[in-house]
C-alpha cells in the first residue's frame, strides 16, 4: 500500500519475530476507524457508551494490573550505561533487544499487526517528526488516531526517508513479569511489550516525544519538555504565551484549559497543548513551541465543572474512556465528577460496584483520549507549522512550605537552576506516606532520554543561542496554612499570578529582590474579587530562611548523584543563592 523501502523492510522484519496472522497498514480514514471500531466491539476490547448521552465516545478497560506507566520496567538503552545517567534505568542494548525479542517472539501469533504510520507536529510543518508504530492492540490504533495525525499524511510527509522512529509494540500475554518499555535513542527506536497503558503502548507520547526527542532535541538543538502550552489574551487583544513543566498530579492540564476569572473582564485564555511542548530558535530570536499531540491523553478522576469545565466537553464526543466507572445503559462515572454516583456498577477491575463498595469505582488514574480540536479554549494557533511565541517558561510543584505563590528567576542560567531543584510533595492520596520530597527536574524525571547533567548542560546551551529568551518563573499554588488548607484558591485565579508574570516579561509588575529571586510585592497582583483571608497574600509571597537552608540541603544531596555531569554554572547558582541566604 505504500511503497517506502526503509519502511517495508522493517515490518517485514518486525513480523518476522512477532508473526501475526495478517498485516494490516492504516491509511486513517474515517472508514477504517468505524471497520476497526466494530471489530474492537464485537471482540468486547471496547464497549459502545449511551451513543445520545457520549456520541462517538467508546469504553475500555486494562487488565487490573496494568493501569499505569511502570517506572522500574522502562529503560534507556544507549550503547554507553553513562549516558544514561544515574536517574534512569539502563539496559545494554544488544541485552535488551534480545530480552525483549524473546517475548516478542511469536506473540502476534493468531493476531493481526498494525501498522501505524503518524506524525508528532503538524504536517508540513519542520518540528513534526514521523513514528510508525506496529501493534497488535485495536486500542492502541483508535487511541494513536486520536493523539496524532495518523495514516496517509504520515507516509506523505515521510517520502522516500529512511528517518523515522521504529515502535514496536505487543501486548504479549500482559504479564507483568514480561513487561518491558525499552528505549533506544541512537537508534531511533522503541520496544514495548507486555502492557496495554495507554503511557506504555501509545509510542508517540511520552516514548518518542519526550524521551526519544530530548535526545534528538540535544543532538539537534532545541528543545523537547514535559510542558502545557497556554495563551493569554488581555482585553487590548495582546496574546501571550507561556510554557509550564509540572510533576504528576499538579493541574497541568486544569491550567492548560483554565477560565479566567469573573473579577478579571476582557481575559481569554488560549489552549495549545496539556503535556508536551517542542521547542526551536525562530528566526526572530525568540523560542517558539509546538504542542506535537492532536489530542489529550488526561486523568478523569477529580475533573468536574468547577475544576475543568473544558475537559469536561472536549471529553463529551468522540472520546475513549479507559478505567472508569460503568453505570447502567452505557453511563460513566468517576470519583470527584459533581454528579451523583450511580446505585450501581462494573468497577475498574470489572467487579460489581455500588456506592457503599468502600473502593474507587474509577481507577485514580483513569484516562480520556481526546480530540484536542474539541477543547473549548482550543487556540486558533495550535496547528500553525510555526508554532507560537514564548515569553515565559515555568516550572512548579506542590510544596507545603518552601516555595512562594510565584518568583522569577534573575536570569536564565539561574532559571535552568530552578528547574533542575524543582520538587513536588508527595499527598495522601498517591502514596499514603504525606510530604514526602520527589525531586523531579523540569518534570522530566521519568521522561528524559539520557543523563540528566547532560540535559542542564544542554539548557544553559540553549540559553546561550537564543537571542531573546523567555523569562523563567517558579510557581507553587499549593502552599498550606498552619491547619493544612491550601491558601491560594487556584484553578481560574491562577490567572491572576499569570497576569503578573507576563507584566514581568514586558518589563513591568513590581517585585523584590530576594535570596531565591524576585517575588511580587505584595500590592502587585491583582486580587480583586477575591476574598482572602488578612495575612494571606503575605504568607503566600513569603520565605522562609530555615525551610529554605533545610531545603538546599535536599537539593545538594540530590546534586551529589550526578559527580562531574553536575554543570558547573548549577553549583554557582546554587553557592549563589546560599550566598543571598547569608549561609555561604
Ligand atoms: C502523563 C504523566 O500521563 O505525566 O501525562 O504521567
Ligand atoms: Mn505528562
Amino acid at each position: 500500500m505504500y511503497n517506502n523501502k526503509a519502511v517495508a523492510q522493517w515490518v517485514e522484519e518486525m513480523a518476522k519475530l512477532t508473526k501475526p496472522d495478517q498485516i494490516i497498514w492504516l491509511d486513517g480514514s474515517d472508514e477504517e476507524r468505524i471497520r476497526l471500531t466494530e471489530e474492537a466491539v464485537r471482540t468486547g476490547e471496547m464497549k459502545y457508551l449511551d451513543q445520545v448521552k457520549y456520541p462517538g465516545c467508546l469504553y475500555h478497560r486494562t487488565a487490573s494490573n496494568d493501569v499505569a506507566r511502570v517506572e522500574h520496567l522502562t529503560f534507556i538503552c544507549s550503547s554507553k550505561k553513562e549516558d544514561a545517567g544515574p536517574t534512569n534505568n539502563w539496559m545494554a542494548p544488544a541485552e535488551a533487544y534480545k530480552k525483549a525479542a524473546r517475548i516478542f517472539d511469536g506473540s502476534m501469533r493468531g493476531r493481526t499487526m498494525y501498522v501505524i504510520p503518524y506524525i508528532m507536529g503538524i504536517k508540513g510543518s519542520p518540528f513534526g517528526k514521523v513514528g510508525i508504530e506496529l501493534t497488535d492492540s485495536i486500542y492502541v490504533v483508535l487511541n494513536m488516531r486520536i493523539m496524532t495525525t495518523m495514516g496517509k499524511a504520515a507516509m506523505e510527509q515521510l517520502g522516500d526517508s529512511n528517518v523515522f522512529v521504529k515502535g514496536l509494540h505487543s501486548k504479549a500475554d500482559l504479564n507483568p513479569e514480561r513487561r518491558y518499555i525499552m528505549h533506544f535513542p541512537e537508534d531511533y527506536t522503541i520496544w514495548s511489550v507486555g502492557s496495554g497503558y495507554g503511557g506504555n503502548v501509545l509510542l508517540g507520547k511520552k516514548c518518542f516525544s519526550l524521551r526519544i526527542a530530548s535526545h534528538m532535541a540535544q543532538e539537534e538543538g532545541w528543545l523537547a519538555e514535559h510542558m502545557l502550552i497556554l495563551g493569554i489574551e488581555d482585553p487590548q487583544g495582546k496574546i501571550s504565551y507561556i510554557a509550564a513543566a509540572f510533576p504528576s498530579a499538579c493541574g497541568k492540564t486544569n491550567l492548560a484549559m483554565l477560565i479566567p476569572p469573573l473579577a478579571l473582564k476582557g481575559y481569554k485564555t488560549w489552549t495549545v497543548g496539556d503535556d508536551i511542548a517542542w521547542m526551536r530558535i525562530g528566526e526572530d530570536g525568540r523560542l517558539w513551541a509546538i504542542n506535537p499531540e492532536a489530542g489529550f491523553f488526561g486523568v478523569v478522576p477529580g475533573t468536574n465543572t468547577k475544576t475543568n469545565p473544558n475537559a469536561l466537553i472536549t471529553a463529551s464526543k468522540n472520546t475513549i474512556y479507559t478505567n472508569v466507572l460503568e453505570g447502567p445503559d452505557g453511563t460513566i462515572w468517576w470519583e470527584g465528577l459533581d454528579q451523583d454516583p450511580p446505585a450501581h456498577g462494573i468497577d475498574w477491575k470489572g467487579d460489581p460496584w455500588t456506592p457503599d463498595s468502600g473502593t474507587n469505582g474509577a481507577h485514580p488514574n483513569s484516562r480520556f483520549t481526546a480530540p484536542a480540536g474539541q477543547c473549548p479554549s482550543i487556540s486558533p494557533e495550535w496547528r500553525n507549522p510555526k508554532g507560537v511565541p514564548i515569553s515565559a517558561l515555568l516550572f512548579g510543584g506542590r510544596r507545603a512550605k518552601v516555595a512562594p505563590l510565584v518568583y522569577q528567576s534573575y536570569n536564565w542560567q539561574h532559571g535552568v537552576f530552578m528547574g533542575a531543584t524543582m520538587a513536588s510533595e508527595t499527598t495522601a492520596a498517591a502514596t499514603g506516606e504525606v510530604g514526602v520530597v520527589r525531586r523531579d527536574p523540569m518534570a522530566m524525571l521519568p521522561f528524559c532520554g539520557y543523563h540528566m547533567g547532560d540535559y542542564w548542560k544542554h539548557w544553559l546551551e540553549m540559553g546561550k543561542k537564543i537571542p531573546n529568551p523567555p523569562n523563567i518563573f517558579h510557581v507553587n499554588w499549593f502552599r498550606l496554612d498552619e491547619k493544612g488548607k491550601f491558601i491560594w484558591p487556584g484553578f481560574g485565579d491562577n490567572l491572576r499570578v499569570l497576569n503578573w508574570i507576563i507584566s514581568r516579561c514586558n518589563g513591568k509588575g513590581e517585585a523584590t529582590e530576594t535570596p531565591i529571586g524576585y517575588v511580587p510585592t505584595v500590592g502587585a497582583l491583582n486580587l480583586e474579587g477575591l476574598d482572602l483571608p488578612a495575612g494571606a497574600i503575605e504568607s503566600l509571597l513569603n520565605i522562609d530562611k530555615e525551610v529554605w537552608i533545610e531545603e538546599l540541603k535536599g537539593q545538594l544531596t540530590f546534586f551529589e548523584k550526578f559527580g562531574d555531569k553536575l554543570p558547573k554554572e548549577i553549583m554557582d547558582e546554587y553557592k549563589a543563592v546560599l550566598e543571598r541566604f547569608g549561609k555561604a
